[in-house]
């Protein structure tokens, strides 16, 4: 327990379930003291999300529902959360989507659609959530996304969604010039392969775990709870001077050749 985010209004957006880095990132920010508002696209993710909060007596300020491929979702949410907490100190942004027929083969078969679509919910998302929630961050404030070293390199099957990444840690960067104004800083850990529910399933996701094992330089994998206090760093008052930053959370698996 420390008291680094005390008083402070924390957005975390994507908790699925308790695999999910977000609810990572909750545990690391309420063992912070950070006063919890979370946001869900489907209902299902709202009840696991009770019963985990209740399971860790944890109590959330607000649980609002926001789909970020919709503008007057995201304006409406944050509203509704602004109205109610006043300041907004910080945002967890942990979405992302492709479809998962596009998350093989080869990425010039990507459709003008496929391709839109992993942009809007992936990485424009950040773009009009920082717009809304800079409306409450009267007080200064951190904004943090996810993002995946697919952005930087070509990774076999990540394809339109390392399109996506790339455009996310862009947008990190031009947000960061903007908002810094107002005192607020913007960033993204890129972790490394964490078994999550968007991970089930997608083609190749098994041998990227075992290339980590292999060839990081800690020889292990990361977890949802390493990601978690990388990002209560970004959000406290400890990264004060980091911005635009993209630090990676991944056992040091990017600097290897
Ligand atoms: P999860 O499946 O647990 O979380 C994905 C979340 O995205 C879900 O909560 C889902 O909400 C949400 N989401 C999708 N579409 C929308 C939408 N239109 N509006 C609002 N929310 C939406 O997976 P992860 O925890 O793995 O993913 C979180 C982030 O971490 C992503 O950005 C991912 O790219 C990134 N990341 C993951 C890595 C990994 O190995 N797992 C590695 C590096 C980065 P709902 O279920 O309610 O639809
Ligand atoms: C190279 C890696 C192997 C996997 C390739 C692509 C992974 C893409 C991630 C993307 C977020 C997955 C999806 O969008 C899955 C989606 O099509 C189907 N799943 C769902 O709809 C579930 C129910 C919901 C909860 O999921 C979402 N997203 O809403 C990349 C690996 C090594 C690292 C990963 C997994 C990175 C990452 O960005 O997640």
């Amino acid at each position: 327990m420390t008291s680094l985010l005390k008083d402070k209004n924390i957005v975390v957006m994507g908790v699925a379930n308790n695999r999910s880095i977000a609810w990572g990132i909750t545990k690391s920010l309420h063992n912070a003291g950070a006063n919890l508002i979370f946001t869900y696209r489907q209902e299902r993710s709202k009840q696991k999300l009770e019963k985990l909060l209740d399971n860790h007596a944890i109590e959330p300020q607000m649980i609002v529902s926001c789909d970020v491929e919709d503008d007057a979702s995201i304006e409406q949410a944050f509203q509704e959360v602004g109205n109610q907490v006043g300041a907004i100190h910080g945002l967890v942004h942990s979405v992302a989507f492709a479809n998962t027929d596009e998350l093989q083969g080869d990425y010039a078969n990507t459709s003008r659609d496929g391709y839109l679509l992993a942009q809007n919910i992936s990485a424009y998302s950040l773009v009009a959530v920082t717009r809304e929630a800079r409306k409450y961050m009267t007080e200064g404030g951190a904004i943090v996304t996810q993002t995946y070293l697919g952005a930087e390199r070509v990774v076999p099957n990540y394809n339109v969604m390392g399109v996506a990444k790339a455009a996310l840690e862009a947008s990190v960067r031009y947000l960061a010039e903007d908002v810094g104004k107002d005192g607020v800083r913007v960033n993204a850990v890129s972790a490394g392969p964490i078994r999550t529910l968007s991970a089930k399933g997608v083609a190749g996701f098994n041998d990227k775990m075992s290339v980590v094992e292999e060839k990081a330089p800690l020889r292990r994998q990361v977890d949802q709870d390493q990601v978690g206090d990388a990002t209560l760093f970004l959000l406290s008052d400890l990264a004060r001077g980091v911005t635009g930053e993209v630090l990676h959370v991944d056992a040091g698996f990017h600097i290897v050749a």
